[in-house]
């Protein structure tokens, strides 16, 4: 059928069984977005701000497990959305996200609104496409969607001119896509997962190092049975939490810089390291030199440019951790787990000796308290989101994650202001749970205008702000090193958390006691309206155990055994 470029978009978002797509209007997508007013194949839902369109879509991706979809204008729209892109590509999210572009008539006049969209975000996206013919786009959707969601998921962004979206030309979906030189390797090769197999089972001290890749590819249950019939212990990254049950006794917890103590004297001793879906990040190796210095690595991934990037890989495997963990789970026969109970008990003694923990205060509610005690009363009913600081240390260290895609966090750039779009997203992916933003202080305000996205939606995210009166997780770093030069870091002056999430129509608590917490949390549930919990919360609390930036894994600071606050 002979269609308009903007009516195509819409049918193949359609056709692409896309449900849900965030955004914010203006000129250059102005066509699209007149579709949009004609058709009723999908909910729009409207941010208040572009970067939090893109952290919407992202949260609706990582709960749901689909490709998100955002849509902003040219120029300051797609320049407000650069940020969002970066963190898809960071913690590999597949996301497709449509621009609008200046009429390709002003392309490099330095007409209104015009920014070098695609120059821009091709180092921060998969892949990128600039539209020049209408014909094009039912081909360009297409892939950007294959794109986006297979492989290493990634964001895909389609910028598309003013006057293509006006083009007349014909529409057809329903086609094969014959991409050459993108061939994604989904099957490991046999031979290498047998090797692996022997590696393991030919192992002292052998350690499984769960990596966010395992969400990606819906693996977490055929890696759950391998850790089962295996017996050998397993940490996990940051953005792994929830592959394993907290309840699983193999699970020794996070490792990385503020990883436990177990954990990373795990990393630091195993004999084999079997990494399932990661890619050696600075925050969870620390020096590099000295991560895991006795170990074999076993690397399976699906990005085979992961793969001895940092760490020599022994046993490298490339492709989708599901069929190889599969594959893996089909030859563990040869594996006797009894073999390695001298290990887990090494493992059980030092959890003993520095157990994951925190000092409770007489005066004020310590962070920590507040994230057990959401687990308590919520568990599994919630998904939790966070921002980016002290707080989403806290949440990582202490919720009791029971399933993949329950966390929903910015790992890789570390975005303030990723938290509560994102809860958006995920409530709109899963409104069946209780969509739970662990925040900050300083996080919250960088975009607390999505409160009227979420009353304008109904979409009742619960925003816990541990309010600490600082940057904290910079104050800590000013403290530890740094001799306590504090330098704008006080967030003394703040607003009232309370009236302003009620001036825009939401709820509000402030909460001094443990009591009042629970009775916060309870009314919020309750109401199912958006609401800001303020928590105040110690103010010097530090996250431990801690690996200073670039030291080695295995010397943490550790919590001070007795509180001397
Ligand atoms: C957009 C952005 N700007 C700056 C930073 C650097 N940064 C990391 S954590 C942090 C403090 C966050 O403060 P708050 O939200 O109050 O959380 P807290 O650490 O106090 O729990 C800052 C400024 C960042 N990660 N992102
Ligand atoms: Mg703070």
């Amino acid at each position: 059928m002979q269609i308009s470029g903007a009516q195509m978009v819409i049918e193949a978002l359609i056709k692409e069984g896309v449900d849900t797509v965030f955004g914010y209007p203006g000129g250059a997508i102005m066509n699209v977005y007149d579709e949009i007013y004609k058709q009723d194949g999908f909910k729009h839902i409207l941010n208040r701000h572009e970067q939090a369109s893109i952290h919407a879509a992202e949260g609706y991706a990582k709960a749901s497990g689909k490709v998100g979809v955002a849509m902003i204008t040219s120029g300051p729209g797609f320049t407000n959305a650069v940020t969002g892109l970066a963190d898809a590509y960071m913690d590999s999210i597949p996301l497709v996200v449509i621009s609008g572009q200046v009429p390709m008539s002003l392309i490099g006049t330095d007409g209104f609104q015009e920014i070098d969209a695609i120059g821009i975000s091709r180092p921060c996206t998969k892949h990128n496409y600039l539209v020049t013919d209408a014909a094009d786009l039912p081909r360009i959707l297409k892939e950007a969607f294959y794109i986006a969601r297979t492989g290493r998921p990634g964001p895909v962004h389609v910028d598309i001119p003013k006057d293509i979206t006006a083009q007349i030309a014909e529409f057809d979906y329903d086609f094969a896509l014959e991409l050459e030189t993108y061939k994604p390797h989904v099957k490991g090769n046999p031979r290498q997962i047998k090797k692996a197999i022997d590696a393991i089972a030919n192992a002292k001290r052998p350690l499984f190092y769960l990596g966010g890749g395992i969400i990606n590819a819906n693996a977490s249950d055929e890696v759950r049975k391998l850790v089962q019939i295996t017996g050998i212990p397993a940490v996990e990254t940051f953005m792994a939490r929830g592959v394993l049950s907290h309840e699983d006794a193999l699970l020794i917890g996070m490792l990385g810089m503020h990883g436990s103590y177990a954990a990373n004297m795990a990393m630091s001793e195993t004999d084999l390291v079997i990494g399932l879906g990661v890619r050696f990040d600075d925050r969870v190796t620390g020096k590099l030199s000295e991560f895991a210095k006795n170990a074999d690595v076993i690397h399976v991934d699906i990005d085979p440019a992961s793969i001895s990037k940092l760490v020599h890989a022994d046993y490298p495997i490339v492709g989708d951790l599901k069929n190889v963990a599969g594959d893996m789970l089909s030859q563990v026969d040869k594996i006797n787990s009894d073999k390695y109970e001298t290990w887990r008990d090494t493992i059980n003694n030092f959890a003993e000796l520095h157990p994951l923990t925190f000092h409770e205060d007489t005066q004020r509610i310590k962070p920590q308290w507040v994230v057990k005690r959401v687990g308590e009363l919520l568990g599994d009913d919630a998904n939790i989101s966070t921002d980016v600081g002290q707080h989403q240390m806290w949440a990582a260290q202490f919720y009791p994650f029971s399933r993949p895609r329950q966390f929903i966090s910015s790992g890789g750039l570390g975005t303030m202001g990723f938290g509560f779009p994102a809860a958006l997203g995920v409530k709109a992916a899963s409104p069946e749970k209780t969509s739970i933003n662990f925040t900050g202080d300083g996080s919250i305000l960088m975009n607390c205008q999505e409160l009227m996205t979420a009353v304008e939606q109904k979409i009742p995210v619960i925003n816990i702000i541990l309010n600490n009166n600082y940057l904290g997780m910079v104050r800590q770093w000013q403290t530890l090193f740094y001799d306590k030069r504090h330098s704008e870091t006080d967030l003394s002056v703040q607003p009232d958390f309370v009236k302003l999430s009620e001036a825009f129509g939401g709820i509000g608590y402030r909460v001094n006691t443990k009591e009042e917490f629970d009775a916060a949390l309870k009314d919020a549930v309750e109401k199912n309206v958006v609401a800001f919990i303020e928590v105040i919360v110690h103010r010097l609390e530090n996250v431990m155990p801690m690996v200073p930036s670039g030291g080695s894994l295995f010397n943490m600071m550790l919590l001070e055994k007795k509180e001397t606050k």
